[in-house]
């Protein structure tokens, strides 16, 4: 009976591991298979011009937007804009490429386009137990034509996410011979769930003539009931690139960098229209029988459906099948679970006919729509 609902419920497999005592290992391997897309997608856990290591996962495309504006002084002050544009996704867990591309880059000064293809891998994390969330990079600069990578270490204690990383770039100078080696940290500190401050400092071995170490400082902010993040910043540093973000100048650049993740599954999912009959026997407040009941739920940072209709009466259930709290929250505050524990069930009866779309709070990039019809 209680899976007869659409056969949804036999149709994604559910793993399951061990609560405590026993090898720690399934434990940790699930939790990195599962934990590792969850951070730093957004900007707020890590800071302008050192990335943290994020990855998206496996069906999402990232798309963030960098702008930053130098004025120049007075009597001309043109305002400059250095527009930098990274897109990213991912086939296997724990892994991100994608490329990054500034249309006003000044790296190379015959190549004001500059393009750079990464990949990223994301091994560690310290949510699996391991001390820090490790991160390795390799890219290809198309501008400074030579390849560049990047290990990235990152700690969180309590709100405070601390990152160090190292670097080393292709020099775009007259030599392909020579490598520079670049030395960064920096980190964010969460002042709510939704802000943070962030700031680094990247100093580089050999500095060209006009050049500084970079660094930055900013603020930002998860825009709420939106999977997207803002930050303001501050830097003297140009491109997103890993050689633009090891380059400063003697100018400070105003700008933002605002993140777009795109789950594919919200928009080729479609509806599932569940084929429940309305608890019309019901009264409002009495125990509804699972015959009533819609049974969807939480699975590998995704709700299982993206769009969900039912009639009117009808109690959805929600299953957390993920090793770590999730919450059923509407975006109008509607009605909120609070979190889920992991293996727990939640459920709520939609009487009025409507379109609740809904999220989860620890994690704003998660949605779905629950559509009541009469
Ligand atoms: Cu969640």
């Amino acid at each position: 009976m209680r899976f007869a609902i659409g056969g949804r419920m036999l149709g994604h497999m559910t793993m399951r591991f061990p609560a405590g005592g026993r090898s720690p290992l399934p434990a940790l391997l699930a939790a990195m298979v599962l934990v590792v897309p969850l951070r730093a997608q957004g900007t707020l856990d890590r800071s302008p011009n050192l990335p943290g290591g994020w990855v998206v996962g496996p069906g999402t495309i990232q798309f963030n937007f960098v702008h930053r504006f130098v004025r120049s002084p007075g009597p001309v002050r043109k305002v400059t804009n250095y527009p930098n544009f990274t897109a990213a996704t991912s086939f296997l867990r724990g892994t991100t490429f994608g490329f990054n591309y500034a249309s006003n880059s000044n790296l190379v000064q015959a190549y004001p386009n500059e393009w750079e293809f990464l990949a990223r891998v994301a091994p560690l994390r310290q949510r699996s137990g391991f001390p820090v969330d490790l991160s390795v990079q390799g890219a290809y600069n198309l501008a400074a034509d030579g390849v560049d990578a990047e290990l990235s270490l990152a700690r969180s204690i309590g709100p405070v996410r601390i990152i160090g990383v190292g670097r080393l770039l292709t020099d775009p100078g007259d030599g392909k011979d020579l490598t520079d080696a670049v030395v960064g940290g920096g980190g964010a500190i969460r002042l709510t769930r939704s802000l943070s401050l962030q700031g680094d400092y990247v100093s580089r071995t050999t500095l060209g003539t006009g050049e500084e170490a970079a660094w930055s400082a900013g603020l930002a902010v998860a825009i709420p009931g939106t999977p997207h993040t803002l930050s303001l910043h501050a830097s003297n540093a140009g491109s997103g690139s890993l050689q633009g973000m090891s380059r400063g100048e003697d100018k400070t650049r105003y700008g933002f960098e605002f993140t777009i993740p795109l789950t594919l599954a919200r928009f080729l999912g479609g509806a599932r229209r569940a084929t429940v009959p309305a608890a019309a026997a019901a009264a409002p407040g009495a125990v509804v029988d699972d015959a009533a009941s819609v049974h969807t739920g939480m699975s590998n940072m995704q709700f299982l459906d993206g769009t969900l209709e039912v009639r009117a009466g009808a109690v959805v259930e929600w299953r957390n099948d993920d090793p770590l709290a999730h919450s059923v929250t509407a975006d109008d505050l509607s009605f909120d679970s609070g979190n889920v524990a992991s293996g727990t069930t939640w459920r709520y009866r939609f009487d009025r006919p409507g379109r609740y779309p809904f999220h989860c709070t620890p994690h704003p990039f998660m949605r779905g729509v629950i559509v009541v019809r009469e």
